[in-house]
């Protein structure tokens, strides 16, 4: 009812809607409705009470609850049904408990992790209604084998997103978004497979977009930016949802249905920030540099390790760094 009330206020925003005209078309008390106003006062939502006059809603908050993305959203599955939580550990972790029940397409959003999660078991700082902390159920029929391209397909839809607003990003291959040498945004895809079937992919993403220079500490503090820090404006995370869900939906239906890679691959090439520089590859305890000379047409980086031997490699379990720092 809540979210019904919601809706009624945003059709009449530049009118007043009287307690009784809303207690009447959901036949219920007008103390019952007043109870719904300021639970929607509570979570942001700036709405003018009058007496004899009623209700009208001023301002909506920057959440990420599905009545606020929706306007910004024309896609056909990816996005069209949220599960939003104020606070979770991991919206991963989450993903993967609900997935085998959920529809393609549904993601798990939180204002805020309490153990976000990066690769190879590390962590994700994710402080609270400051980024896009999310992960989206995906079920691809195509072999196991391919689904590091959705990685990569997801790093693309970020930087396209962030065009759409007019910033400049660069991909670190295979799963960051750059920003000064810096890093807004990760990708952390799971999957759950048998032999050659996939169950489902999670693609997690986090995007600092509003964080401030104070929440990059410790570990983070010279590896990460936000939007914000980089540009010196607040940026609308519903409406960066929404342009990243857009091109996302884009980007990989075209691969699944026409198994177009091509465009993916041509973004990740023209925003790579590595390829040209020279790296350092690190698998485990083991740590090699080269020169990365491009992205071969599966997705993989090519690195010179000098006398022309160019090696293709997989993101599975390495890590790139530059030489003497992030990147
Ligand atoms: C990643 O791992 O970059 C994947 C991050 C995925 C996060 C999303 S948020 C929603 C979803 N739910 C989850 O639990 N996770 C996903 P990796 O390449 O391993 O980078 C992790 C490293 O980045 C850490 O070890 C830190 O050094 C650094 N880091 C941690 N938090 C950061 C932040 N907010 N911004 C920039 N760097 C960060």
């Amino acid at each position: 009812m809540k979210e019904g009330i919601l809706k009624l206020l945003k059709e009449n925003n530049d009118d007043f809607l009287s307690g009784e005209k809303i207690s009447e078309y959901f036949n219920v008390s007008r103390a019952a409705i007043w109870k719904h106003i300021n639970t929607l006062k509570e979570e942001g939502y700036e709405i003018e009470s009058v007496p004899r006059k009623g209700y009208r809603l001023i301002s909506s908050p920057d959440i990420l609850t599905y009545g606020e993305i929706e306007k910004y959203l024309n896609t056909e599955f990816i996005g069209r049904k949220i599960y939003y939580f104020d606070t979770i550990d991991s919206t991963n972790k989450k993903a993967k408990e609900i997935a085998l029940e959920e529809v393609e397409g549904t993601i798990v959003i939180s204002e805020e992790q309490t153990l976000g999660r990066g690769r190879l078991g590390r962590g994700w700082v994710s402080p609270k209604g400051k980024g896009i902390w999310m992960s989206i159920i995906l079920k691809p029929q195509i072999d196991p084998m391919k689904v590091a391209k959705i990685t990569q397909i997801g790093a693309a839809a970020v930087s396209l997103a962030l065009e759409d607003l007019d910033i400049k990003s660069y991909i670190k291959w295979p799963n960051d978004i750059v920003i000064n040498r810096k890093k807004v945004c990760g990708i952390l895809t799971e999957m759950s497979c048998e032999l050659n079937m996939i169950n489902y992919v999670i693609m997690g993403i986090g995007i600092n977009v509003n964080l401030d220079k104070q929440d990059f500490r410790g570990e983070i503090e010279n590896v990460g930016t936000s939007l914000k820090v980089e540009t010196g404006k607040k940026i609308s995370r519903k409406k960066l949802l929404g342009l990243f869900l857009n091109r996302f939906e884009e980007l990989y239906t075209s691969f699944i249905n026409k198994d177009n890679f091509e465009d993916t691959l041509k973004i990740c090439r023209d925003k790579s920030i590595l390829i040209g520089k020279e790296v350092r590859i690190i698998k485990g305890r083991d740590e090699k540099s080269g020169k990365v000379v491009g992205i071969n047409d599966e997705g993989e980086l090519l690195v010179d390790y000098g006398e022309n031997k160019v090696e293709n490699i997989m993101s599975g379990e390495v890590s790139v760094r530059g030489l003497y720092g992030y990147v």
